[in-house]
């Protein structure tokens, strides 16, 4: 199978490509970047939800929604990396459940994944106590140095239950805290993590490419720590409103992500058009396909859409680690029976859903990219 990450976007654009790949903000792979004026009179880690939904909480009350409805708890396949060092059987039968895996879930998990308990553990507790500050002073990000809009909540304007988001994040681009000299513990803790979990992600991503029959080296060499992000979330309990959304339905804009979730639970993902909510595991990271995989492999590997409901009396944490190309990485569909998207760069891709999300509330992604059919 045929298919190409070239390095530099190409000087001359083909009549179809209309928007440009130069540098931008960058946006939250799930679009949720609210941060709307809002006075607060308490001092409380909680962003001021009640108050920027009121309007809607009082009109929709409190409603089970249909679309909220899971129709079962599952376990996610489970890959044990240890297979991969061991005879070559082993090792071919291993990368083959990846890529099944890859190809009808879109999502799985790893164990025996080689990211140290302590880097784990030390980040989790680093992310709480950032969290748990109070909603001025993680606006503030006094001392963290972060990009400016790194600290995000909400939802910007929702027009419907379904579209709330009762969550916080900070999406860290990980140019920010790399080479931190160890100055600051939390910024430390998030590089190490990000270094540990990145290798995964790595050795994962050419093991989906191998068994397209796709180039392979081109993760290890383009998808390097800072070119991704990292986005640490914590879900606030939701105790007054049932089956609220803590994060929107969304895919993911990179080529893999991989998780780390408490054992609160919460992650839900589509499934032959069911919404399946995931068993923790608490020594698993959580694997998915984001949109550049499913474009490249030309819609072998699915990017599927995920979202978490808020839990009524616990907070959730987990973490996100985005595999990502630079942003000037042009993405080539496998050619093997046409290719369905036209191509596209990176950049020119998180463009796009930024200006989607600004126009029409949402992203639109690969649909966007799609090729007339013949
Ligand atoms: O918290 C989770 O389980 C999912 C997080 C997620 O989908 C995201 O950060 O994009």
């Amino acid at each position: 199978m045929q298919n190409q990450i070239l390095v530099q976007e190409p000087q001359t654009k083909s009549p179809k490509t209309t928007t440009s790949a130069t540098m931008l903000v960058p946006v939250c792979n799930s679009e949720r970047c609210a941060n709307q004026p809002v006075r607060m009179s308490e001092s409380s880690a909680d962003p001021p939800f009640k108050i920027a939904y009121k309007n809607l909480l009082e009109k929709v009350g409190d409603t089970v929604q249909n679309s909220m409805l899971v129709v079962e708890e599952c376990e996610l396949p489970l890959i044990d990396m240890k297979q991969l060092e061991l005879g070559e059987a082993e090792r071919k039968a291993c990368k083959k459940l990846i890529a099944q895996a890859s190809q009808q879930w879109g999502f799985f998990q790893v164990i025996n994944h080689g990211v140290p308990v302590d880097v784990v553990e030390k980040m989790r507790s680093e992310q709480m106590k950032l969290l748990r500050k109070p909603f001025q002073e993680k606006k503030a990000l006094k001392d963290l140095n972060l990009s400016a809009g790194s600290y995000r909540w909400g939802t910007p304007s929702p027009t419907c239950l379904e579209q709330l988001s009762w969550s916080e994040a900070f999406h860290v681009q990980l140019t920010d805290i790399l080479d931190s000299l160890a100055q600051n513990s939390l910024r430390w803790s998030m590089e190490q993590f990000a270094l540990a979990v990145c290798e995964v992600a790595k050795e994962l991503a050419e093991i989906l490419a191998e068994e397209m029959g796709g180039e392979t080296g081109i993760f290890k060499e383009r998808c390097l720590p800072k070119s991704c992000y990292l986005r640490l979330n914590r879900y606030p309990a939701c105790p007054t409103y049932s089956h609220i959304m803590g994060l929107m339905p969304h895919t993911d804009t990179s080529f893999l992500t991989l998780l780390h979730q408490d054992n609160v639970g919460g992650l839900q993902l589509l499934k032959d058009g069911k919404w399946i909510a995931v068993k923790p595991n608490p020594h698993a990271l959580i694997i998915n396909i984001g949109d550049l995989f499913q474009a490249w492999s030309n819609n072998l590997y699915k990017s599927v859409e995920h979202r978490v409901v808020a839990n009524p009396v616990k907070e959730r944490f987990s973490a996100a680690y985005f595999l990502c190309p630079p942003r000037d990485t042009v993405i080539q569909s496998a050619q093997i029976g046409g290719a369905v998207y036209r191509s596209f760069s990176f950049g020119e891709y998180k463009k796009q859903i930024e200006v989607d999300v600004q126009s029409i509330g949402h992203k639109v992604g690969l649909q966007r990219f799609l090729l007339p059919t013949q």
